[in-house]
């Protein structure tokens, strides 16, 4: 016997948001493609930043439990505010409203390669994103209809201190470097907080995370000097031993208290910021990076750039997605949980 297609019959009141779900090398993005409506504001970013002071509540609703879990993102589509664009986009996770998000990003590509909400054209289809952070292009490897693979060329980036310490309670001074990818990136030898690459330690390895960004945060938080609402740390991308400029393994500690489980695509273009700055990473080289969980981006680096006078370089992040549902997600008028809640 089979249920069918069962349909829900709603209450009045009830809200009802469309998503298509996926994961990139591991990492959940919820693509929301109907429900939130037109978010005000002239730039993606001005869109962002209304979204955080005025419909937070949609985000947690969203990512929190019980639709969502502790390590949940998701991006929500949007039109594009520039004309040199296909679509635009509205990050959202368990942390907040990033600027820009390289696995969403990814995940957001293929959902609209894969729904037909862009012209899919083989084996090679560009999208032009609108993001917070800037102009994102993804160029998605397409067969038969199927996005195989997808290279975002990121917004620049660029390296804020190189071979800083922080004072860090419990942990003394840390030695780290901050670079920007998309999102500010605190990068710190996990050897220097004398802690393993090791899933069985991740708690303290988190709560070494949370320590540093806690601290960066109150004694030098960064500035992005172009972008408005980008001022703090939220990631701190903990060095394996054994990486170097052609292979890099990580563990990703982000704010409020949770793993990247891809290789993080904003975080990859810090890294590779970092490593070109030290005069490790050239132009037009492969660069491998690895997440906690064993998935893999491949960067490279395709021109040098500035921003606002610093010198920055632009990335590209290959990774893979896949579409793993696509529901509406709904809120009942009498749900005691309308902003969903954090366990
Ligand atoms: O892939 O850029 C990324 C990202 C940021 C936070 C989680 N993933």
């Amino acid at each position: 016997m089979s249920a069918g297609d069962p349909q829900v019959r709603l209450r009045p009141g009830t809200l009802s948001f469309t998503a298509v779900d996926s994961h990139t090398e591991g990492m959940p993005t919820r693509v929301v493609t109907d429900g939130v409506g037109v978010i005000p504001g002239a730039t993606m970013n001005d869109k962002r930043l209304h979204f955080i002071e005025h419909l937070d509540e949609i985000r947690q609703l969203l990512v929190l439990e019980p639709r969502g879990h502790a390590a949940m993102s998701g991006a929500i589509l949007q039109p594009p505010t520039r004309q040199d664009c296909d679509w635009g986009v509205v990050y959202i996770e368990v942390s907040g409203c990033l600027p820009m998000c390289g696995h969403g990003t990814i995940g957001v590509a293929t959902v609209l390669v894969e729904t037909g909400l862009v012209e899919v054209v083989e084996p090679v289809t560009t999208i032009r994103l609108d993001t917070p952070a800037g102009l994102v292009i993804a160029r998605v490897a397409v067969s038969n209809g199927h996005a195989d693979s997808v290279t975002i060329e990121n917004v620049p980036s660029f390296v804020v201190r190189l071979d800083d310490t922080v004072a860090v309670p419990g942990l003394g001074d840390v030695p780290y470097s901050l670079a920007f990818g998309g999102n500010f990136y605190a990068m710190v030898d996990l050897d220097a907080v004398g802690l393993p690459f090791d899933r069985a330690h991740q708690d303290d390895v988190l709560a070494a995370g949370l320590a540093i960004m806690d601290a960066i945060n109150t004694n030098a938080p960064p500035h992005h000097p172009t972008i408005d609402g980008v001022d703090h740390c939220h990631h701190v991308e903990f060095i394996a031993p054994g990486s170097d400029a052609t292979l890099s393994r990580h563990a990703m500690a982000i704010h409020p208290g949770w793993f990247d489980r891809s290789p993080c695509g904003t975080g990859t273009s810090a890294r590779m910021a970092e490593l070109w700055a030290r005069g490790d990473l050239a132009l037009d080289t492969d660069f491998v990076n690895e997440s906690f969980i064993g998935s893999r981006f491949v960067g490279r680096l395709v021109a040098e750039t500035e921003v606002a006078g610093i010198p920055a370089v632009v990335p590209t992040i290959t990774g893979r997605a896949w579409v793993t549902g696509s529901a509406r997600y709904l809120l009942d008028p009498t749900d005691p949980f309308p902003a969903g809640f954090a366990f």
